[in-house]
């Protein structure tokens, strides 16, 4: 596979000289300067190209070209968003970048309740805590009928935090669920925008009356009107799956499990009509396998995200070492380099380790934790195209 790296663009303070010296390949990355839903012009595409290529490196992945949020909710101004998504594909196309991750995930992409997880070792990860995720749903946002999707022990365990959590402590629990995890991937709320729980909850709204049958149609719908655009431009459209993959804040999720991978991928029936096969995604699902999922999708993947998790009791999950987990990555690394060598690539999330913690990096975007990842990756890499030769 090929060895790429999420890089967030010239204001990242990893650089791309860094990364050329750790042996990445190939750079994931996006314009994220330009507002969700506008279009990316040629010249925007072209100069960050050429930047990426003046370090020897090249722009192999697009992750994310954003789709609004009108066009997830089938809002008044979608047929003219899809139009602009067609537009900047055609430009990404003429510039020769073409393989495209987004995701339909409504209102809120991947979810987190700590940033800072520590491990014995020193280090810490990324954490999902299905009580404190409640809480913010119960007593944050105060969500209409919420206590119906928790169980009798999970409200008790709600009400219990309810009387020792500080203010503070919420206030951080909010900035990690809908601020420090989502304005960086061009999410709806950023740093700095004031009342992020009343803007949050104005989104929510608009999902009212959209189960997964209605938003199924509306990604059925945006599928079926771009396939022409990345048939003409050899464009590989590639769905980043739900993360965490199961149902939450009463909004629909539709890319969580086998049976909607092969729903999306049916609906639209075409090449150009991927996934990203993100191993730590899916592997936060109790009931996914990921090699079983593998094995099934290769052909329709299209890039590759290498992570794993690892589930705790309570429906709670930590992103653990990349050796480690319910990710099964040797496994996938077999099947993946079988299906396609030259399938990108790239380590998801890494560790906080060696002074990576003082330093302001996105979170889940570590420095060393990453290229640690990375290093662990390049090994069974390694080892698996020595089996393939050898089986030869
Ligand atoms: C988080 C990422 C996601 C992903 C988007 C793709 O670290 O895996 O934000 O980039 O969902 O559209």
């Amino acid at each position: 596979m090929e060895k790429t790296w999420r890089w967030f663009g010239k204001k990242d303070k990893i650089t791309l000289d860094m990364l050329r010296q750790i042996g990445v390949e190939g750079i994931v990355t996006a314009l994220h300067e330009v507002p969700n839903g506008e279009i990316w012009t040629l010249d925007a595409i072209e100069d960050l190209k050429n930047y990426i290529e003046s370090f020897g490196l090249r722009w192999s992945v697009v992750e994310s070209l954003p789709v609004s949020e009108s066009i997830k909710y089938a809002g008044p101004e979608r047929d003219q968003l899809i139009t602009n998504y067609k537009a900047s594909l055609a430009n990404l196309g003429k510039a020769g970048v073409k393989t495209v991750c987004y995701n339909f995930m409504p209102v809120i992409d991947w979810i987190r309740t700590d940033l800072h997880y520590s491990w014995k070792d020193g280090t810490s990860s990324l954490y999902f805590d299905k009580i404190r995720f409640a809480y913010f749903d119960l007593k944050i946002l105060c969500r209409k009928n919420a206590e119906e999707d928790y169980s009798l022990e999970e409200l008790q365990k709600v009400e219990e935090l309810d009387k020792v959590i500080t203010e503070a402590e919420k206030e951080e629990l909010i900035d990690t669920i809908i601020v420090k995890t989502q304005g960086f991937v061009n999410g709806n709320i950023k740093e700095g925008d004031k009342n992020p729980v009343a803007i949050f909850k104005r989104l929510l709204a608009l999902y009212d009356g959209i189960d997964r049958d209605g938003l199924r149609e509306n990604m059925r719908y945006f599928l079926a009107a771009i396939m022409p655009v990345c048939e003409e431009y050899g464009i590989n459209m590639c769905v980043h799956p739900d993360d965490p993959p199961f149902q939450v804040l009463g909004l629909p999720r539709i890319v969580t499990d086998e049976q909607d991978i092969a729903w999306f991928l049916q609906a639209v029936d075409n090449p150009h009509n991927g996934l990203t096969f993100c191993a730590g995604s899916l592997s936060a699902g109790e009931q996914n396998d990921t090699r079983e999922l593998a094995r099934k999708f290769a052909k329709r993947t299209h890039f590759v995200h290498l992570r794993s998790t690892k589930a705790m009791p309570g429906g709670n999950f930590i992103e653990s070492s990349h050796l480690d987990g319910r990710g099964h990555l040797i496994e996938l690394i077999r099947i993946f380099e079988r299906e396609n060598p030259n399938l990108p690539m790239r380590v998801d999330h890494g560790r906080m380790m060696l002074g990576d913690e003082d330093k302001g990096y996105n979170a889940g975007y570590s420095f060393h934790g990453r290229m640690l990842a990375l290093a662990q990756v390049e090994g069974m890499m390694a080892v698996v195209k020595d089996e393939i030769q050898n089986s030869k």
